[in-house]
């Protein structure tokens, strides 16, 4: 087989990688290691910047997203038993979309079967040959036959537990990484969420975050210890703490019912730098991974992809290779500042043990601060709603 690019990974930045090059011209070959259903019911992330919904619109992803998304103009805060709004439409002017990851994904499927996009599915053992050369290759077993595509460039898009960023030589590559002492259990309800708009809530028992797929769908997540077993938690447990973590505007209106789904995940930050290495380029989690607290791990997979198909059309289209050459560094100077704003969220909104009442202390004081000043909240504002590209 011989494709121009060959995309490791099937999430939303290999799908989204493939669309891009496919409008430009330029043929790809998806390799997913799991299925497409697997793929499919992953439940992730529920918020897009404005800037992520118009770029998928305008690759002709999504239409849905218009119908069915929902903008939102502001977020609301909660500490100290109150709550404040951040007016993002007022602030800034911008927005942000409630859409879920998961529908994302179908929809990108959906984009890609209507232009006969090659996504290969349940590619196992995919390894990445000769990347440093110009004739770079991969190979992979599907049904237990192997197989080799021969390709221009590779792109990584396999997300955090990948295989590409492997391919880069440890003395070149430098990782930079804060795990965090806590998790994010979360759950998802069929019941009417508690609020018209988001809730990220600092509490002394630990941070809280009310969110939501549609009208009759939430999504709440609680802070929980690194180590929580989560059968320990059944929905009654995990209502009341919940509850116990809102201000009581919140709370009181609280709708409860069974989960149909729930799971732990672990908060870190990590960035892989360069995100590129000979004829390897990165993107998304398989390059960074942010704590879920700002919503930005998808928005900057998204925005990668974005520059990057941009950079490999530019080559195709008049053989200039400048605009590859730079991906790294333009990528990485947007990723550090989502970095930053998802670390400063994430260290406002949660408690740490080891920061003791001292912490919690400067916690309230910057989320009152937050609370008075139009200033500190045009900055908020401007980061959660998507930077520029
Ligand atoms: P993905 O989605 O992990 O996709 C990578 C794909 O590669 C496949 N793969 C391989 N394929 C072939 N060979 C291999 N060896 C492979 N190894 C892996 C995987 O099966 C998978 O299909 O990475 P991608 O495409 O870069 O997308 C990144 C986003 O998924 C991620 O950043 C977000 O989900 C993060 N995130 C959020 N982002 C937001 O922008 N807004 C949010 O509100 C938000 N909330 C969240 C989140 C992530 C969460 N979790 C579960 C980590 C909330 C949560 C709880
Ligand atoms: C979600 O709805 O899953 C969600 C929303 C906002 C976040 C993280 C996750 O910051």
């Amino acid at each position: 087989m011989r494709t121009k690019v060959a995309i490791i990974g099937g999430g939303p930045s290999g799908l989204f990688l493939s669309q891009l090059l496919d409008l430009a011209g330029v043929e790809s070959t998806v390799l997913e290691v799991r299925s497409r259903d697997y793929v499919m019911g992953r439940i992730r992330a529920g918020v897009l910047e404005q800037g992520s919904a118009e770029s998928l619109r305008a690759a002709g992803v999504s239409e849905r997203i218009v119908h069915d998304g929902f903008v939102h103009e502001g977020i609301n805060l909660a500490f100290s038993g109150g709550m404040f709004r951040i007016d993002f439409a007022g602030l800034v002017d911008r927005t942000v979309i409630v859409y879920g990851q998961t529908e994302v994904q179908k929809d990108l499927f959906a984009a890609r079967d209507a232009r006969a996009g090659i996504v290969i599915d349940e590619a196992d053992d995919v390894r990445l040959h000769d990347v440093e050369s110009d004739a770079p290759w991969v190979t992979f077993r599907k049904d237990g036959l192997e197989h080799r595509i021969d390709c221009d460039f590779i792109a990584g898009c396999d997300g955090s537990h990948g295989v590409s960023q492997t391919a880069i030589p440890g003395q070149v590559l430098r990782t930079f990484e804060r795990v965090y002492p806590f998790g994010w259990l979360g759950v998802l309800s069929e019941t009417p969420p508690v609020n018209d708009e988001l809730i990220y809530a600092n509490h002394e028992r630990g941070f809280a975050l009310c969110s939501m797929r549609h009208e009759a769908l939430s999504r709440y997540y609680i802070q929980c210890p690194i180590d929580t077993d989560i059968g320990d938690w059944d929905d009654d447990r995990f209502w009341d703490e919940l509850r116990a973590r809102l201000p009581p505007a919140a709370s009181d209106g609280l709708v409860t019912g069974p989960s149909i789904e729930k799971s732990i995940t672990p908060l870190r930050s990590y960035v892989a730098e360069p995100m590129s290495f000979g004829k390897l380029y990165l993107a998304g989690d398989a390059a960074h991974v942010v704590p879920p607290t700002g919503a930005k791990g998808l928005n900057l997979a998204l925005t990668d992809v974005v520059y990057l198909s941009g950079a490999i059309a530019e080559f195709y289209e008049h053989g200039s290779t400048a605009a590859l050459d730079g991906y790294s560094d333009t990528a990485l100077r947007r990723v550090w500042k989502a970095v930053r704003f998802s670390w400063w969220m994430t260290t406002l909104m949660h408690r740490f043990a080891d920061g003791g009442e001292f912490g919690f202390r400067l916690q309230e004081a910057e989320l009152d601060y937050l609370s008075s000043s139009a200033a500190a909240q045009r900055a908020l504002a401007e980061n959660y709603t998507g930077l520029p590209l």
